[in-house]
């Protein structure tokens, strides 16, 4: 299998570091990109800018604060971007006005060849080449963000440990029936978790933890997980 190919539209393209050194160049990601399995390039929207400053956004019509991204540079730029490389690109535009991001949206994604997602610091995008582009429009929740960048990357960071073979074995088996969260899974927040010493500051650990009864540990456990569930996340027992 060829690596998935996940190119970035940003006006900040040194957020993303060198693929080899930048902030995804750690655990997961750094592992699946060694091994061959993802590759990512940022591209610098700037670099397609036909107008004389290599302007990328001009003041909005109607009025109001912000700036509002240029049509053609971004355009262009997808246009370019794509062309280097024959295969279909889903494309993925980074806004707050998006859909929220969830693991079955990230899982949809990570059965892709290509992603091109469309990053930027700027008020919004002239809706006209969001409407010519027909990106599918992501949000990564309900707070504000200075750009779209670091949600790019926690999108990237979340296709990228489900390509096959970016987990250990342990960790994509333990993946299929324990997972917390993500369709065919339990939709329940995962139990408190303990280890060495038995005692610290005066805390013990649970004492069924270290019964050795495996049937009253994984009882325990899902009692501790509905409970967390009720407390915390209601909404996910619907
Ligand atoms: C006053 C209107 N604001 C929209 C909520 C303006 C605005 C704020 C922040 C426009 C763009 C941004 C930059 N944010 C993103 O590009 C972004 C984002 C976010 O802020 N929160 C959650 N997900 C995302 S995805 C892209």
């Amino acid at each position: 299998m060829p690596p998935l190919r996940i190119d970035i539209l940003t006006t900040f393209p040194e957020m993303f570091g060198p693929a080899a050194a930048g902030p995804l160049a750690q655990s997961i990601p750094d592992r699946a990109r060694r091994a061959g399995l993802v590759q990512w390039h940022a591209h610098n929207i700037r670099d397609h800018a036909a107008n004389k400053h290599d302007k990328t956004d001009d003041r909005p019509f109607g009025g109001g604060p912000g700036m509002v991204m240029l049509c053609q540079p971004l355009w262009d730029a997808v246009r370019a971007v794509e062309g280097q490389d024959s295969r279909f690109a889903t494309r993925v535009l980074l806004t707050p006005q998006g859909r929220p991001l969830s693991q079955a949206v990230v899982e949809s994604l990570a059965v892709k060849p290509r992603l091109l997602l469309i990053a930027g610091h700027y008020e919004g995008v002239d809706e006209r080449v969001i409407e010519a582009l027909e990106p599918m429009e992501i949000s990564v929740g309900d707070y504000v963000l200075s750009g779209g960048e670091l949600a790019a990357m926690v999108l990237m960071d979340a296709v990228i440990r489900l390509l096959p073979g970016a987990l250990g074995h342990e960790a994509s088996a333990a993946m299929d029936s324990f997972s917390p969260i993500g369709p065919g899974c339990a939709r329940v927040l995962d139990h408190p978790h303990y280890t060495r010493p038995r005692e610290w500051m005066g805390r013990s650990v649970p004492e069924v933890l270290i019964s050795g009864d495996h049937g009253e540990v994984e009882r325990w456990r899902l009692a501790q997980r509905l409970a967390r569930t009720r407390a915390r996340r209601p909404d996910l027992l619907r």
